[in-house]
């Protein structure tokens, strides 16, 4: 018999393949990357950074290291990261870390509209640590209104302005946060780890010569391992006054470096960091633009096909990945929805919508996303009928026989569109597999 934990990977893996996954910050990595992930780069630690390790033996993952550090600069035009952050949210740590005292000053996108958890909610130690204040959207629009941040900016003097959101269907004005980053001697911050493959694509506004500090994930559009990264561009913060910009650079990058490793973790995990190089390099390759143009039109297809079958698409459609739909007027919490697509196969997310008046755990909305759909092979017609098939859902939470119908059909239908990954059988597990 299979240990049952293979069981469950392989429970999952069929449900990844048998169902239609709409979570705008998930995607399905490549074989390569699942591959780097499950390798003896798993064995080692490398606490430090290439050619100065607190360990013996990094010859190799030195390399490895060097080479994810190469690939990323090269898909955004950086001059300097990061790859160590075990995730978006360590990221975001650091950076707090490395620019903030306790106490001092953050003003970032409010969680409720649509922000990060670690962008100082008071949930998150980012809020515990330091003052926060939010900008949020309009409610009679759902879009960003810069000259409110501005306000909020000069009366609250931050330290830090940060941006970047999980779930706002628009693109970032990131040269006027950065006017108004100046205006209040900020510093900014953008957190891309939702748009990332669409920046990387260069379909979207580039925060990266605009914000003195970037991070992001690495598993959502950009379809890589479970992790996050730091970057900096051209411009970036001058601590302490370094008189050049040579200088500048270093001494920032030597505070970032520092404020991630021993500041909030320790040993770096080689073999997350050489599934982000796989990935890395799948996204500078043409074929992911074409991929991150696709993961735009379907969602723009899907945001277009719910508004003709009368659902209420927040911002009336999107400029990215996301589609952000509030279900008042069919009388359905998110949480319903959330429940009933599943039955019928269908994985979403329950969202909050900006001035929400129901609690994060049922809410108004609902998130739906295209980028592992469209790494699928869909394209704007299979979203079409993505959307009939979320309506029939959506018309019959009562009716389990209906919703189960669904998701017969969804299963007949995934198997065009088959995914990369073997099924776990006892003879392709190694001993210690079976109990
Ligand atoms: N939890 C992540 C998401 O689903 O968007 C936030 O980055």
């Amino acid at each position: 018999m299979i240990d049952p934990i293979f069981a469950w990977i392989e429970a999952e893996r069929r449900r990844q393949a048998e169902g239609l996954e709409l979570i705008a910050s998930e995607n399905y990595a490549s074989p390569a990357v699942l591959q780097a992930l499950g390798s003896v780069l798993n064995n080692k630690y490398a606490e430090g950074l290439p050619g100065k390790r607190y360990y013996g033996g990094c010859t190799y993952v030195d390399e490895v290291e060097r080479l994810a550090q190469e690939r990323l600069k090269l898909l955004f035009g950086a001059e300097w990261v990061n790859v160590q952050p075990h995730s978006g949210a360590q990221a975001n740590a650091a950076v707090l870390l490395a620019l903030l005292r306790p106490g001092e000053k953050l003003l970032s996108f409010q969680l409720a509209h649509g922000g990060h958890l670690t962008h100082g909610s008071p949930l998150n130690s980012s809020g515990r640590l330091y003052t926060v204040e939010h900008y949020g959207v309009r409610e009679d629009t759902y879009l960003l209104d810069y000259d409110e941040i501005r306000e909020k900016a000069l009366k609250f003097r931050p330290k830090v302005l940060m941006a970047g959101a999980s779930s706002y269907p628009r693109d970032w004005d990131w040269k006027t946060l950065r006017q108004i980053a100046d205006e209040v001697g900020a510093t900014l911050v953008a957190d891309i780890a939702h748009p990332a493959g669409l920046i990387a694509a260069k379909l979207l506004n580039d925060p990266l010569p605009h914000c003195h500090i970037v991070t992001s994930t690495t598993h959502k559009t950009l379809r890589g391992p479970r992790g996050g990264i730091i970057m900096m561009g051209k411009d970036f913060p001058n601590p302490l006054g370094e008189k050049t910009p040579k200088g500048q650079l270093k001494k920032m990058s030597t505070i970032l470096d520092s404020a991630l490793f021993p500041g909030i973790q320790g040993g770096p995990h080689m073999h997350a960091i050489a599934a982000k190089a796989v990935a890395f390099g799948e996204a500078l390759q043409p074929e992911f633009r074409s991929y991150a143009q696709q993961v735009i039109r379907n969602a723009q297809a899907l945001a277009q096909a719910l508004m003709e079958l009368d659902y209420t698409v927040l911002t009336r459609g999107t400029d990215n990945h996301i589609v952000l739909v509030d279900l008042r007027n069919k009388g359905i919490t998110g949480r319903h929805a959330e429940e009933g697509l599943e039955m019928a196969g269908i994985t979403i997310n329950k969202n909050l919508i900006p001035y929400d008046p129901q609690p994060p755990l049922i809410t108004s909305g609902i998130r739906l996303g295209t980028p592992a759909l469209t790494t699928r092979g869909f394209t704007e017609a299979e979203f079409r009928q993505v959307a009939q098939w979320i309506d029939q859902a959506l018309t019959n939470l009562a009716n389990p026989e209906k919703l189960n119908a669904i998701q017969a059909e969804i299963r007949d239908f995934l198997q065009s569109y088959p995914l990369p990954y073997a099924p776990i059988t006892p003879a392709a597990l190694p001993a210690e597999g079976r109990v």
